[in-house]
């Protein structure tokens, strides 16, 4: 880089809000090396009971698990980022979710994520990220936009990144991975300002490589299901990484598992380190 070029990025530099310094500085504690590893625990509200295991129903168990196993950040509900602070404060940056939906509701209201959280309430507890789901497609997605970009516009002026959960959804997206639809999905949450991507995989390194390419943002695979095999986990994660993906935000494949803390670091090692799924 010549001297020119040096000072244009100091004048850059120089220039930037205090609020866009903030996200600068959040981001790079979540995505440390512009990777990461987002344990996603919001699951108590989005599905109930079901998801847990007895010996995994109380979240401060989860939490403690979650920190121990070395994430790189964790995606919790207001209530559950309080009730666990003694345990991830210091230790491991924090998302807030903002916006849910239970599963008791009506099954064709449950197309509809509402307000649960403020992001003042996430800068007020240190949170160094804010996170919103859209459902690009869904016969409420007008709501859900209008509620994102509220996010977005709240969050700029305390320099919180915003993750949007781009999950399309609804009567018109028969294929929820397709690559097109990933990428519309993609590409109207930069339009809306989102500064993180988490959306499916779209089932190729190809296909995937594509989406990422389409944006300007860090995209992260969003966990699905648990797998019955960890291993076709770990392999679709080193796809997205061989796609320029920017990690996972995973839950039910970490928290269903039996084994919690090495399935994590597995997962971390394939992301941060490039490891060979078949290796570990
Ligand atoms: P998983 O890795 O368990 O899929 O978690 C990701 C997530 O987006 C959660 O944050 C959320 O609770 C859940 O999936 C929603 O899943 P769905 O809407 O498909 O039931």
């Amino acid at each position: 880089m010549g001297a020119g070029e040096d000072r244009e990025e100091c004048v850059v530099m120089a220039l930037d809000s205090c609020s866009g310094i903030g996200k600068r500085v959040r981001l790079s504690r979540i995505l440390k090396d512009g990777k990461g590893v987002v344990f996603a625990f919001d699951h108590g509200f989005e599905h109930g009971p079901s998801d847990f295991a007895p010996e995994r129903s109380n979240p401060r168990k989860v939490v403690e698990l979650a920190v121990e196993s070395g994430v790189d950040a964790l995606m919790l509900t207001r209530g559950v980022a309080q009730a666990t602070a003694d345990i991830w404060a210091g230790r491991v940056p924090v998302i807030v979710k903002l916006t849910g939906k239970t599963s008791l509701r009506p099954p064709d209201m449950q197309m509809q994520q509402y307000r649960i959280g403020f992001v003042e309430d996430a800068v007020a507890m240190g949170a160094d990220g804010v996170a919103a789901t859209v459902y690009w497609g869904a016969p409420g997605e007008d709501a859900m936009a209008e509620e994102f970009a509220a996010i977005v516009s709240e969050s700029e002026r305390f320099g919180l990144p915003v993750m949007i959960l781009a999950y399309p959804r609804g009567p018109s997206i028969i294929e929820r991975h397709d690559e097109y639809i990933v990428k519309y999905a993609s590409r109207a949450s930069v339009e809306i300002g989102a500064d993180i991507i988490k959306t499916h995989y779209t089932g190729s390194t190809e296909s995937f490589r594509r989406v990422v390419e389409s944006v300007p943002v860090p995209v992260l695979m969003s966990g699905g299901a648990k797998t019955e095999d960890p291993k076709e986990f770990l392999r679709t994660v080193k796809s997205v990484m061989d796609a320029g993906g920017a990690g996972v935000v995973v839950g039910r494949n970490v928290f269903q598992s039996q084994d919690f803390v090495g399935t994590a670091r597995a997962i971390l090692e394939v992301v941060h380190k490039g490891a060979d799924p078949e290796r570990l």
